[in-house]
């Protein structure tokens, strides 16, 4: 069954570009194979042919949420990405992430669930109905993109294996295989991995939130996260976690890494807020990709990033001053 998601965050009709930049699939493939910039496409257990199968041959059967904003050139959005794995510099990702063997995949579901368990990928989506949903992708550091993903409510997959009475949170872990991921073995990485994120239960089961496999009607690019990712869209881009093996159903509010890390300067939540600055910088305003010097394309940050309408409710009653 298909959940619709109704697209209530639509932007004022100014913020419209009428030109759309999504291309159809065959024209990617063509652009794919005369592009030398695509560095980290897979091939995997998650082929083309696989997604053929689920009905995107010729693109997308079925559209969820989709802001009507111009969309980013896929170009931007697999080469200029955060992926500190493979390095901090934003090409970085697009140069190495090729090195990383993304079949065989499995993910192992812990904590508070009756089903606890390790599952293959493949099975793991067997006969999940992927969808395909365009969302604004709003960084901490003041860029914003926008993407069509291709993906799943995070609900559908937790479901499976049923939490219990006492999961509160849901933490998520990235691979850790520092002979494949450079940014692991770095001698100047102070980041302690594998890379963990967390929600809160009642987030991860709101309907925005999902599972990515795919954008752009395609399968995921190891720089954006084969072939497992999070898409959380009212949140800070770092909460959306890349190439996930572990999820655990917890009691308590998870240890994550960047608030871990820097706790003033990444909250647990990560709402996008407006009003809420940076202790270094503000964050009234975003860089909407692409973006230069003489065309720096800066647009107001919206709360929630948006999408204020569907998940404000889920803040009801907090202090996001507070609980930033
Ligand atoms: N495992 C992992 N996930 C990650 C990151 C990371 O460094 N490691 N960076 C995050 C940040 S800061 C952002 S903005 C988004 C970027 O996603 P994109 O490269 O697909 O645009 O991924 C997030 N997920
Ligand atoms: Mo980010």
């Amino acid at each position: 069954m298909h959940i619709r998601v109704r697209a209530r965050s639509d932007p004022k009709p100014s913020e419209i570009t009428p030109e759309r930049v999504y291309r159809t699939r065959r024209e990617f493939m063509a652009l794919a194979a005369s592009s030398v910039a695509l560095g980290g496409l897979n091939a995997l257990a998650l082929t083309e042919d696989w997604l053929d199968a689920r009905g995107f041959a010729d693109g997308p059967v079925f559209k969820g949420q989709d802001p009507g904003e111009e969309i980013t050139p896929f170009q931007y959005a697999s080469s200029y990405n955060n992926f500190y794995e493979f390095g901090t510099d934003k090409g970085d990702p697009a140069q190495y992430a090729g090195e990383l063997t993304v079949d065989p995949w499995s993910v192992e579901v812990t904590g508070e669930v009756a089903k606890p368990g390790r599952i293959a990928i493949e099975d793991l989506l067997a006969g999940v109905d992927l969808e395909e949903r365009v969302y604004r992708l709003r960084c901490v550091e003041a860029w914003s993109m926008v993407i069509p993903w291709i993906g799943f409510p995070v609900k559908r997959l937790l479901d499976r294996f049923e939490p219990t009475d006492s999961a509160k949170y849901v933490e998520f872990t990235t691979l850790h295989r520092p002979e494949e991921m450079r940014g692991q073995r770095s001698f100047f990485s102070s980041i302690d991995w594998p890379y963990v994120e967390g929600l809160r239960l009642d987030e991860a089961y709101h309907p925005l939130a999902i599972f990515a496999v795919g954008m752009y009607g395609k399968v995921l690019p190891n720089q954006n996260g084969a072939p497992l990712r999070l898409v959380v869209p009212w949140k800070y881009g770092f909460k959306s976690i890349k190439s996930i093996v572990g999820i655990r159903l917890m009691r308590r509010q998870p240890r994550t890494t960047w608030n871990v890390m820097a706790p003033d300067e990444y909250g647990f939540y990560a709402n996008v807020n407006p009003n809420v600055d940076h202790p270094r910088w503000s964050q009234k305003t975003e860089r909407r990709l692409p973006s230069s010097f003489f065309s720096p394309n800066r647009i107001d940050t919206m709360m929630f990033n948006g999408y204020a309408e569907e998940v404000a409710p889920l803040y009801a009653g907090m202090n996001l001053r507070r609980k930033y």
